[in-house]
Order: structure tokens, then C-alpha cells, then sequence
């Protein structure tokens, strides 16, 4: 029995949308649709890889093929182009239709939950009649916990308790609705982007937790100046993607965006705009903090400027600088306006001078498409792509670190695969000659859940340096897990403990750990914690950067990019090392070519 393919569903719950992350969606639904049919496997990656690759697009593809501009997209062929642009334009697509058809919906919304993928998706679909979108996460988890799952053939009591661990986990997650800074920049982005085709706007920038670079969102604030505000307004409310307009007033407005994400906008005169951005970025703390300093200064604050409690008189900024300076303060960059004493540093003149973007020498985490026969995705790109990339990025060093080798090979295999990926690159470098650059050849192994690594001893030397990361097992107790790390730590050549944590946001809990023993273990080791850029990830997050900074633990920002596209979300990793208060000098993807070259492999 199946439940037929329903447009309108789709329509009705957004699963059809329109951005890159839910058209990224439809095309995983359409990889899932071909491997339950049994479909040419080389067609099923295609739409995989493509998923990936339109998910970390930086455009979405939905407002090019509406102004009928092209686009080229690594990884994305002529064939799933056609159809995404037939779906973007008539907002339906006969083929895709066809191709989910047969499949019940349930099935796709039950891979969303980890640990399940679309061939058990649809088995437990079919075997316990889950035809209900709206109740499908209970129903399931109900039967799992009423142990209908561990006696069917291939399941077991261990997949039974996952199941009912991810299931809570998605649940739990789902029910919050703050959206990810990635996306919240592209949606802000959009805005502006229609908000400048009127000519009357002076200046727009974002404002509270997208401006503070905060790693979820909860709604996006947008700061205007304007001599014309009723047209801003207006414009502002005919936004073409609202739902909903929650209010309109003179000076401020606020719309609803489908799932539900809503956008305010201030308009301010230019003359107070320094005010205005300054009383609409800092976290609520921040904002109580310098009132109470600003009073004890004998000045009220307010969105309009400081008022002067003696004589009444307003004075206003235009600057934000200025007001900060005007309070005896250093200016507080917004990164770091969370509350957490940077008045009382700002005060006595003792604000770290944060790490920037351009101070970042090269990315020693990216993953290439060389097949390491490894349990876990490749990358996608060449190394040559890579190298082109980095080039751009105005690096001068990568690191290419490619999942080990799965655990159950021999050390022979292994020791094969990684001599001839070693030749393989070898002849790439040497053939591109470039000068004063160099690639470093890496592996990201496994922490086994025992501490082992997943790589044979005798292979290390193989290699220029090992990245170590917890991919299973992420459940462990606190003293089990901290064991395992700092047994992890202690194997020679590791230099970076990747993704510390293991969370994923709004997806997956952190691991637990006491990570003053972890992360001791790597200061005296010279370990760098990794700092990984990507916007699901963001970890270590940034309450544990700012912590430990302070114990002289070393970072490294990497982006852990399978695709060279991904490599510019460093960014991400930068805002949140920011966040951490980071210098230059907590960082050691910093360092020129020859002084990483000899902290990577100890070598002169
Ligand atoms: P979010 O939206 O949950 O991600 O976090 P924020 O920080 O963007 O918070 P939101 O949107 O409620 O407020 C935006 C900014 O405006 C934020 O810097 C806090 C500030 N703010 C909002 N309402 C008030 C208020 O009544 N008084 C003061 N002092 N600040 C406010
Ligand atoms: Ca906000
Ligand atoms: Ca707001
Ligand atoms: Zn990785």
C-alpha cells in the first residue's frame, strides 16, 4: 500500500519552498525517491552532490531564475538545472512529481530525524502504517517505546533505543524557531537587497542578534536611515515574500516570512543613527550594563541619544563610536556585546584587539573527493579545485584532511590507499608549481569510542599531521567520553581536535566531556582546538572559546569544507572567534607558511 504523491501537502507545508535550503531538500527527496526504486546509483549521487552543493550556494537560485539570470554551479549538471529551474518558474515539475510519486510523504519526513535513513524510513513507514504527516514523530515514537521496533528483523533493542533518543532529540529541537545566522544572513540579505531599490535610503544595516553575529536567530532587525519614511515603510510591507504584516507605524514596521520568521525595521534620522544601532544590538545584558554605566555617568540612554539628567538636553550620535567613546569607553565591537564584562574592560582601556578575516593564512581542514574508502561522505571537489580556491581566498597554505579509511581494512590496505593518495597529490602540487604555497597532507580520523584511532599505529608516519574527531558514540557519560578524548590526544602527530563538541545546532545535543581535563590535556600537548566554521556547526561555540582562551588554550579556525564553495564560510568561524574575544595570537592558522609548517609537522 502507498500513499499517493500530494502536491498540495507539499505546497501547504513549505516542503516545496523556495530557497536553496528547501529546494536542497526537494532534491535529497528525489535521491531517496531513486535508491527506494532501485535506480542507477551514479543518478542518486548526482542529486545528492547537487543538494549539497545548492545548500552552500551563497544566491538563492529561486530570485536569479526569476530575473532569468543564469547560474553555474559546481556539481550541479544540466539535467537537475533544467528541472530546478522548470520547478522555480512554474512552481511545479511533472518529473519531480513523478519521480516522488509511489513513495508516502511520511517517509521523506521521517529522514529527517537522525539515524534514520530512507530505506528504514520507508520500512517502518510500511510495517506500522505511518501515513500521517501531522502525527508521524509520535506515532513512531509511541511504537518504539511500546517496543514494537527490537523484534522486527534487522532492528534490535540498541536501534529501538536510538530511534527513540533521535526522535525526542528532533522533537525537542523542532519546537524552537530560531533559525540558523547562515540563514538569517541570507534572508537579511534578500531585504536589503529590495530595500535599496528605493533611492531614498542613506544607510541600512542589520541590528540585534545578526549584528552581534550570534549563532541562531530568533527574529531579524533591520536598521534604516531615510528622509522619506512613510516610502520605506511601504516598500518595506510589499515585500514580496511576507505572509503576513504584523504592524506598520511611521518609524518602525514589522512583517512575518513564511515558517514563520519575522523582520523589523527602525528608520532613524542620520543624525541619531549611531544611537539607534547602538540601543538596538547588544544582548538584553549588555543593554542593562551600559544604562547603569551611562547613569552612573549622569546621562539617560535611549534610542534617541544620551539625555544630559542636570539639564535635560539630548545629545545625539550619529556615529555609534562616538557614543561609546563619549561614555569613557573603548568602542565595543558588536560581536561581543553579550553581557559579558566588556564595559568593565572597555573601561580601563583593556579590550582585546580581535582577530579579523584577513588575518587567516590558510583553512587545514577540507576534505577532497580522493576516495579514502572511508565509512563517511567525500568531499567533492579536486584538489586542483581546491588549490584554485584557496588561491582566491588569498591563502598560502591548505590542508587536505580526508576522512580516514574505514576501520575494517587491513593496515596494508590502508597503508596502500594513503601512499597512493600521497603520489596522487604529489603530482597535482607538482604539476600547478606554485610558489610560496603549500598543501599539507592530512587525514581527520576517528576517535573509536574505546579512545583508538581508527587509523593502524604504523600509518601515522604517512601522514604530515592527524586531525582526530568523535563521530559515533556521541552518547557516552561524561567520565567515559573524557577518558576517550585524552586517550585520543595522547597518539603522536595529532595537532587538531576537530568539531570539540560534536553538536550540530537544532539538530544534535553536545557530546558531555569535562573539557578543562580535555582541553588541558591539549594545551600541554600544543594541540589546537579547532574552531569549524560551518554555520550547522560552530564549534567549539563561543562561551567555551572565551573560557579557555583565557587558560591559554591555542584555536584554529577551519571551515571542514567537502565542497571548495564551502570554503567561504571561514567567516562564520571568525564572527564566533570574535565572540571567543580571540586575538591573532590565540589563533594558529595565523602563522605564516613557515612557522605552521613547522608547529604542523615539527619539522624546519
Ligand atoms: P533574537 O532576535 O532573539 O535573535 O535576539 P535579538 O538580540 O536580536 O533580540 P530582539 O530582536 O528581541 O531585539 C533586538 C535588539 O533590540 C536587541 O539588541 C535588544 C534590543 N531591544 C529590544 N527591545 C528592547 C527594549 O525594550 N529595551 C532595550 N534596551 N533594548 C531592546
Ligand atoms: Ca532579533
Ligand atoms: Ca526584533
Ligand atoms: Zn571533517
Amino acid at each position: 500500500m502507498s500513499v499517493n504523491f500530494d502536491v498540495n501537502y507539499y505546497k501547504q507545508k513549505y516542503l516545496f519552498g523556495k530557497s536553496n535550503k528547501e529546494l536542497a531538500e526537494l532534491l535529497r527527496y528525489i535521491a531517496y525517491s531513486l535508491e527506494l526504486k532501485k535506480q542507477d546509483y551514479f543518478r542518486i549521487i548526482a542529486y545528492k552532490n547537487a543538494a549539497d552543493a545548492l545548500e552552500s550556494y551563497p544566491v538563492e537560485i529561486y530570485d536569479l531564475i526569476k530575473n532569468n539570470e543564469d547560474f553555474e554551479i559546481e556539481n550541479i549538471g544540466k539535467i537537475i538545472k533544467q528541472k530546478l529551474i522548470e520547478y522555480c518558474k512554474n512552481g511545479y515539475s511533472l518529473e519531480i512529481a513523478e519521480i516522488l510519486s509511489g513513495i508516502p510523504i511520511t517517509v521523506f519526513l521521517l529522514t529527517k530525524v537522525r539515524s534514520i535513513g530512507p530505506k528504514k524510513a520507508y520500512r517502518l513507514v510500511e510495517t506500522f502504517k505511518l501515513y500521517n504527516p501531522d502525527t508521524v514523530y509520535e506515532d513512531l515514537l509511541t511504537i518504539a517505546q511500546q517496543g514494537k521496533i527490537k523484534v522486527l528483523e534487522g532492528f534490535g533493542a540498541k536501534s529501538e533505543e536510538s530511534i527513540i533518543k533521535a526522535i525526542q532529540t528532533y522533537l525537542s529541537f523542532s519546537k524552537q524557531s530560531r533559525i540558523l545566522l547562515s540563514e538569517a544572513d541570507k534572508i537579511a540579505g534578500a531585504i536589503i537587497k529590495w530595500l535599496k531599490k528605493l533611492d531614498s535610503i542613506e544607510k541600512i544595516d542589520v541590528l540585534g542578534s545578526i549584528r552581534r553575529r550570534y549563532e541562531t536567530v530568533g527574529d531579524i532587525d533591520i536598521a534604516v536611515v531615510s528622509k522619506n519614511n512613510q516610502k520605506i515603510i511601504d516598500h518595506f510591507v510589499n515585500y514580496p515574500n511576507k505572509v503576513k504584516i504584523e504592524n506598520a507605524g511611521t518609524n518602525k514596521a514589522s512583517i512575518i516570512l513564511k515558517n514563520n520568521i519575522r523582520v523589523d525595521i527602525r528608520i532613524a534620522e542620520k543624525s541619531k543613527y549611531g544611537s539607534m544601532l547602538q540601543y538596538f544590538t547588544g544582548n538584553k545584558i549588555h543593554n542593562i550594563n551600559l544604562r547603569e554605566h551611562a547613569l552612573r555617568l549622569g546621562y539617560s540612554l535611549s534610542e534617541y541619544g544620551l539625555k544630559d539628567i542636570k539639564n535635560n538636553r539630548l545629545i545625539y550620535f550619529s556615529d555609534e563610536k562616538d557614543l561609546y567613546h563619549f561614555l569613557k569607553l573603548q568602542y565595543i565591537p558588536p560581536e561581543i556585546r553579550e553581557g559579558n564584562e566588556e564595559i568593565e574592560k572597555a573601561l580601563v582601556n583593556n579590550l582585546p584587539n580581535l582577530i579579523t578575516a584577513s588575518d587567516i593564512k590558510g583553512d587545514l581542514h577540507i576534505h577532497s573527493n580522493f576516495n579514502t574508502k572511508t565509512v563517511y561522505d567525500l568531499g567533492v571537489s579536486s584538489l586542483e579545485e581546491i588549490i584554485t580556491k584557496a588561491i582566491n581566498l588569498g591563502y598560502s597554505y591548505i590542508g587536505i584532511a580526508d576522512h580516514n579509511p574505514q576501520h575494517s581494512l587491513s593496515e596494508q590496505e590502508v597503508k596502500k590507499i594513503l601512499t597512493e593518495r600521497r603520489r596522487f597529490y604529489d603530482q597535482i602540487i607538482y604539476s600547478k608549481n606554485i610558489e610560496q604555497f603549500k598543501v599539507f597532507i592530512a587525514i581527520e580520523c576517528d576517535i573509536l569510542p574505546n579512545g583508538e584511532l581508527a587509523i593502524p599505529h604504523s600509518c601515522i608516519e604517512y601522514l604530515d599531521y592527524l586531525i582526530i574527531s568523535v563521530h559515533s558514540s556521541f552518547e557516552q557519560d561524561k567520565d567515559t567520553m573524557t577518558k576517550r578524548l585524552v586517550k585520543a590526544l595522547e597518539y603522536p602527530n595529532v595537532r587538531i581536535l576537530a568539531h570539540p563538541t560534536g553538536r550540530l545546532i537544532n539538530k544534535r545535543p553536545a557530546i558531555t566531556a569535562d573539557w578543562d581535563k580535555v582541553l588541558s590535556v591539549c594545551k600541554t600537548k600544543d594541540i589546537a582546538v579547532e574552531i569549524n566554521s560551518n554555520p550547522l556547526r560552530l564549534d567549539l561555540p563561543f562561551e567555551l572559546i572565551k573560557k579557555y582562551k583565557s587558560k591559554g588554550v591555542k584555536f584554529i579556525i577551519n571551515t571542514d569544507a567537502h565542497d571548495c564553495q564551502s570554503m567561504e564560510f571561514l567567516k562564520y568561524g571568525v564572527d564566533i572567534a570574535k565572540k571567543g574575544w580571540l586575538t591573532k595570537d590565540d589563533v594558529v592558522n595565523t602563522k605564516s607558511l613557515d612557522k605552521i609548517d613547522l608547529w604542523l609537522t615539527g619539522k624546519k
